[in-house]
């Protein structure tokens, strides 16, 4: 039996043993034997206490070394040790040259990591642990060397020969091929290393910084995509703008490279100078791509270009810092967002996903602190509460120390650690010292799983004009962390008088940030003359879950009056959570579901408001998700959720048909589809009414559909046409509908992921059938991480009542291919275990069923150590 993979921890950290100052790398690029030569000028760290002279280097078990030589002398086999995880040479001098010679097969590597080709482009991705798949190494992010870059390939297939840095001399080879080499000044660790070639073509553009450094901009696609890049190169040029005047911060080459490939783990990677982006997150076109997909480019194309500096100039001591560049970057680009765009759609949309799948993370199995202290593969942990949440601790701190002081804090944290790779504490440190503030009992956030909970009571006191809010927090026991020490809170909040109008606090402001840390604490209002509505966590300014008896007339009040947006949404959320959680209830009780008009009164009021936002109106008139629903369930109950909640939509539709109509076709259409959020917002509204009108059952709407879909000038509109006409259950139009827009739509992947996975989400009965049949349609490919994603994850993750079927038939099909996946491609393997991993929260017999597909995952053998450190957290 092979050894059960062990866990590394956070403690048992050391400085490297050995630097690398030069990696000159050569790679001879050729189908299923590709030849590395790496040239490494290494040196004993004098920073290491590790004397022993035994050079360790990580290499994959599928390098096949062909030559390793130390300064200049060959070595025999006795001279070296090369086992399942790399190399080990004894006995190296304090400074010497080390030279290997490796080959490796990118056509069979389908897990995507390291070196690979596919579509007929070489493309790697080395973070976290990949560079050890291409050649023996320090790969760690702590070593950091100059790189610089040979690649010589076939002159026809590979024209085009990237890595990062600046080209810096070229040639013509034997036998029709050429070569390039990169040079990259900036040291950097070997997971920010990329290599691109193949038969691409780009689109250009230029940038000069405001220190007046001219950049060059290249975007690199497939030539049939080369009309899709516009959109990209605009955010990225507003992304180097904004960075520039948010954080101060420029460009440090002459040249910014992004390639988008079609085969790719996740959204994107950062690469110093050369970004390489899953097509998903780069390509953008009105006929081929959502409003939600223009976005998503926006958003990643800033976000890796942050990284710049916020991970690249700045690094990561060791993975257990993860979140220090990818929380720190988030925030970054979701303010960046924001500013671009409407600062409360996006902070709504942002705590949208954190409270689905972070909070329903940091109840599970899997639960770990956005600083963990222990990991068995790394790459399991590229997570919801490593991105987002660690992004929502940065945000407390910006919200803690002020915009200004927080600016001072991020310039010493650059300034102080250029170079460096450092830890989350160097950043929390460089906070404290730029703003004075005392930040240790704010440091919990970092080492304490699990999401707190704020219970919230207040009491008025007419005689003495005094209003006391009352806060509790306390935080659920989490794998390994039973007690919790008390955390430091900022609660943003605001008082309302029974006019709606904020009353002025003691900061002289309407909205006021409590700092809470004590497990219980008072605050007091004096000159209050009558009971105030509390507006609490304005902006959702800590991630937490908070509880207050708010009345349904409370709710409604505050989704009327209050002055911060973001609660004004929060309102009806929690109105309508509150009148769907009483409904399930009453579902599970045999009763009678009735809806009573207070959810639709307050809807038609904000229908009726042509002041609002028309993007702030769809979210509040998007019902919470089923999902969000769940997570909120002690058991979650998926018939109840589903049923009652659409009982809710269709009670809505009938009450308020005639609004949903005007307000429908008051959201006119422009001739020229463009991606700003006004019209971004129109659509939405637009196509959140005609999801409600649906639902009525009346053939003039599903008419409308039908000519929306028709006539729709761009995706968005034709996509929504098509996933409300399908998931309303409109079974003939809705087949004839799919089959057209896959005729018409064939040709572009990206579409037919979209496609795949309306199909996939559908909440009729019977659609596994229709998945298992779609994994042999020609559009299917299980290499592709993006099919996967659109349908097999779709289902999973997006269609709760069909994969949650009592009879455990998708619980199976996901193991089915969890089992098949755990070979081809071990990340996305892993990451599709997720919905089993949730099991605890369900019924006995859901629990006992999902149980018995992890463990039948366990019994399959020969796991990759991704699947089981998963599936066997999910069993302990
Ligand atoms: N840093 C990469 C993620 C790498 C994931 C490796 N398994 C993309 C990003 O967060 O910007
Ligand atoms: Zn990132």
């Amino acid at each position: 039996m092979t050894k059960q993979p062990e866990a590394i921890y956070l403690k048992d950290y050391q400085v490297p043993a050995f630097l690398i100052d030069h990696t000159e790398l050569r790679f001879e690029l050729e189908a299923s034997r590709t030849l590395v030569k790496a040239r490494l000028t290494m040196r004993c760290n004098p920073d290491s206490h590790q004397k022993t002279r035994v050079l360790e280097l990580q290499g994959d078990k599928a390098l096949r070394l062909c030559r390793v030589s130390v300064n200049d002398q060959v070595l025999n086999e006795q001279d070296y040790k090369r086992h399942d995880q790399g190399l080990e040479i004894s006995h190296v001098p304090d400074e010497f040259i080390l030279e290997t010679v490796v080959e490796i097969d990118p056509d069979q590597n389908t897990a995507l990591e390291g070196l690979y080709r596919s579509d007929g482009i070489y493309c790697t991705q080395c973070e976290a642990e990949g560079f050890r798949r291409i050649t023996f190494y320090l790969d760690r992010p702590d070593v950091m060397s100059i790189f610089s870059t040979t690649i010589e390939a076939d002159k026809t297939a590979y024209p085009v020969m990237l890595s990062n840095g600046n080209p810096v001399a070229q040639g013509e080879a034997d036998d029709g091929r050429h070569w390039i080499t990169w040079e990259d000044p900036h040291p950097k660790p070997a997971y920010l290393f990329a290599l691109v070639a193949g038969d691409l073509k780009r689109v250009e553009d230029q940038y000069t910084t405001s220190g007046g450094r001219d950049v060059a901009l290249h975007i690199y696609a497939a030539n049939k995509d080369l009309n899709k890049l516009d959109y990209a190169m605009q955010s990225l040029k507003n992304a180097m703008r904004w960075d520039e005047e948010v954080y101060g911060r420029e460009y440090d080459l002459d040249i910014f490279m992004i390639v988008a490939v079609d085969f790719f783990n996740m959204g994107a990677m950062e690469n110093k100078g050369l970004n390489v982006f899953n097509t998903s997150c780069v390509l953008a076109s009105p006929d081929t791509t959502t409003d939600l997909g223009f976005q998503r480019v926006e958003g990643v194309v800033a976000h890796e270009y942050f990284h710049n500096w916020s991970g690249n100039r700045v690094t990561c001591r060791d993975w257990f810092q993860l979140s220090l560049k990818e929380g720190f970057t988030v925030f970054r680009d979701s303010e960046f967002s924001a500013d671009l765009n409407s600062p409360t759609v996006k902070r709504v949309e942002d705590v949208t996903v954190l409270r689905t799948a972070q909070f329903a993370e940091d109840a599970g199995p899997m639960a770990h602190p956005i600083l963990p202290a222990s990991f068995i593969e790394i790459a399991n942990f590229y997570t919801m509460t490593i991105y987002e949440k660690g992004a929502e601790v940065v945000r407390m701190i910006h919200t803690l120390l002020g915009a200004d002081a927080f600016r001072q804090g991020s310039d010493l944290y650059f300034s102080r650690h250029d170079g460096q790779a450092v830890t989350t504490e160097d950043f929390v440190k460089a906070m404290e010292d730029a703003s004075g503030r005392d930040l240790t009992q704010f440091r919990n956030w970092y080492h304490q799983a699990g999401t707190p909970v704020l219970a919230v009571s207040d009491e008025f006191d007419a005689a003495s004009q005094t209003y006391r809010l009352t806060v509790a927090q306390s935080c659920p026991a989490t794998p390994g962390q039973a007690i919790k020490a008390a955390y430091h809170i900022p609660v943003a909040i605001g008082l309302l008088d029974s006019e709606g109008e904020d009353l002025v606090l003691p900061n002289g402001k309407t909205t006021q940030v409590l700092e809470l840390h004590d497990s219980e604490q008072t605050f007091e209002f004096t000159g209050i003359t009558e009971k105030p509505v509390p507006s609490l966590l304005r902006g959702f300014s800590a991630p937490v879950k908070l509880h207050y008896p708010y009345t349904r007339d409370n709710l409604t009040f505050l989704m009327s009056h209050d002055s911060d947006g973001f609660n004004r949404w929060e309102a009806a959320q929690k109105l309508a959570v509150n009148i769907l959680q009483a409904l399930i209830e009453d579902f599970q009780h045999g009763r009678e579901l009735v809806l009573d008009s207070q959810l639709g009164d307050a809807f038609k009021v904000v229908l009726a408001n042509v002041d609002l936002d028309k993007a702030m109106v769809a979210k509040v008139l998007s019902l919470p998700s089923e999902a969000y629903i769940s997570e909120l369930s002690d058991v979650i109950d998926v018939d109840a959720i589903h049923t009652v909640r659409q009982f809710v939509r269709q009670q809505l539709a009938l009450q308020l048909e005639a609004e949903f109509v005007a307000s429908y076709q008051a959201c006119t259409l422009e001739d020229i589809y463009s991606p700003d959020a006004a019209s971004i917002a129109r659509r939405s509204l637009r196509n959140v009414c005609l999801s409600y009108l649906m639902e009525t059952g009346k053939q003039d709407f599903l008419e409308l559909a039908l000519k929306q879909f028709h006539e729709a000038n761009n995706m968005t509109d034709s996509q929504a046409a098509l996933y409300i006409v399908v998931h309303s259950g409109y079974q003939k139009a809705g087949e004839v509908i799919l089959d057209q827009f896959y005729q018409r739509w064939s040709d572009e992947p990206l579409v037919v992921n979209q496609w795949l996975s309306v199909q996939a989400s559908n909440p009729q009965a019977g659609v596994l059938t229709h998945v298992e049949a779609l994994m042999n349609h020609e559009a299917f490919n299980m290499r592709n991480p993006n099919k996967v994603r659109s349908l097999i994850a779709s289902f999973c993750a997006q269609n709760p009542v069909n994969f949650h079927a009592i009879d455990g038939s998708g619980y199976r099909f996901l193991a089915d291919q969890i089992i098949v996946l755990n070979k081809l491609n071990p990340q996305i393997a892993s990451r599709l275990v997720t919905p089993l991993t949730r099991w605890k929260r369900y019924s006995a017999d859901r629990q006992g069923l999902m149980r018995k597909e992890l463990q039948r995952i366990t019994d399959s053998g020969d796991l990759s150590r991704d699947v089981f450190e998963v599936v066997s957290k999910s069993l302990a």
